[in-house]
């Protein structure tokens, strides 16, 4: 019986003694372990008769418990102890100055689509993606420019080797028109989208890249008209502009997917060495600069699309989100945008703080909050 204390008490000592985890588990181990001392004492019981077992069994018992309570206690004051330690190698002196601002910064380009997102959000509109690896079908015959259409030659398209599901073949995306297409087929009318995202033309020179990026919209209803659709750019262009002197022309043009199609120029002045979009275009001191296209949904496209054009008509238009992002803050060399030059970055990104909200006035807390 006493050295049943006297392993007790040893036990405890040396696990009170334990440095680290490790060592209190190999005690664990010598202790409790299928091997372990005390486990062998247990088995010692089979092996009495009653009246021993009787005698012994509830000293053995709490022998053990005593050691698994030594083993608990320790673990947690080791654990305790390694925390406090993490948390004091971890303490932040909050007076000392915060360390460099991560120079990571939204580009244009980005904070430009989160603006045009914030804006038409207001006037109803979803944001719509698709992919830009595109079946043929999706990207010219739905938007009514079939094999044999000229328009097609002028999209400059880059095409893979690879056969199209619907024929013809695949290639990357020459404008965000198929994800109109495949929305309305997808979600049916009504409908209110605009399509932001990457574009590819094989047709790069000095002032055009392989990859650029525009943004389409496209209004389904039952009684729209282009009332409707100058409400929509003007009241656009006020937004995304933060001015209320936006001055739009419309002109009559062509697109295989639009009848009819306009084209719409705003109105700017030229101040010192830069264009500032608002005013009348005719006024003195002021010109016309072209923005985008746009028109009445063909019927045709409206077909493709699987709606009745009998009932559902539409408007829908283009703009170049590198052209807007240019205009709004001043940049004049689209390859810029590209580069990738931390200079031109730092310069012309945004705080991610500044997330465009409609209530603070769309753009980043106007020009010149970069980051
Ligand atoms: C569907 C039906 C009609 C989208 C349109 C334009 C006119 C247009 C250019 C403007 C500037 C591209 O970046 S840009 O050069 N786009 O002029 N885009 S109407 O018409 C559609 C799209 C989808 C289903």
């Amino acid at each position: 019986m006493a050295d049943i204390e006297q392993m007790g008490a040893e036990a405890r000592a040396r696990i009170g003694a334990a440095g680290d985890l490790a060592a209190l588990e190999a005690l664990r181990v010598e202790f409790l372990g299928k091997q372990g001392s005390v486990s062998a004492l247990l088995k010692t019981l089979g092996g009495m008769t009653p009246e021993e077992r009787q005698a012994q069994g509830p000293q053995i018992h709490a022998l053990r418990e005593a050691v698994q309570d030594a083993l608990a206690a320790r673990k947690d004051a080791l654990e305790s102890a390694a925390l406090e330690a993490q948390l004091a190698a971890e303490t932040l002196d909050l007076s000392l100055p915060a360390p460099h601002a991560p120079a990571g910064s939204v580009h244009p380009v980005s904070q430009v689509m989160d603006e045009l997102a914030e804006i038409f959000a207001d006037l109803g509109f979803a944001v719509a993606t698709g992919p830009e690896i595109e079946d043929d079908w999706y990207n010219f015959t739905a938007l009514n420019m079939p094999e044999s259409h000229p328009a097609r030659a002028m999209h400059d398209t880059f095409y893979f080797p690879q056969a199209a599901p619907k024929g013809g073949r695949m290639l990357l995306r020459t404008h965000p028109s198929p994800v109109q297409v495949r929305t309305m087929l997808e979600q049916g009318a009504p409908l209110r989208i605009i399509a932001p995202g990457r574009v590819y033309r094989s047709d790069s020179d000095a002032t055009h890249t392989p990859m650029f990026h525009q943004v389409e919209g496209l209004v389904i209803d039952r009684d729209v008209h282009l009332g409707h659709l100058k409400w929509t750019l003007e009241t656009f262009f006020k937004a995304y502009f933060e001015r209320d002197d936006i001055v739009l022309r419309l002109r009559p043009s062509y697109f295989p997917f639009t009848e009819p199609s306009i084209e719409f120029d705003v109105g700017y002045s030229r101040e010192t060495d830069r264009r500032v979009v608002g005013g009348n275009g005719d006024d003195p001191g002021h010109a016309w600069m072209e923005l985008g296209g746009s028109g009445m949904v063909n019927a045709r496209v409206i077909e493709f699309a699987g709606l009745d054009p009998a009932e559902w008509q539409g408007f829908a238009f283009g703009l170049g989100i590198d052209r807007l992002a240019m205009l709004k803050y001043g940049m004049n060399d689209l390859r810029a945008f590209f580069d990738g030059d931390v200079r031109w970055l730092r310069h012309y990104g945004f705080s991610a703080f500044d997330q465009p909200t409609l209530s603070g006035g769309v753009g980043a807390a106007g020009v010149g909050a970069r980051a």
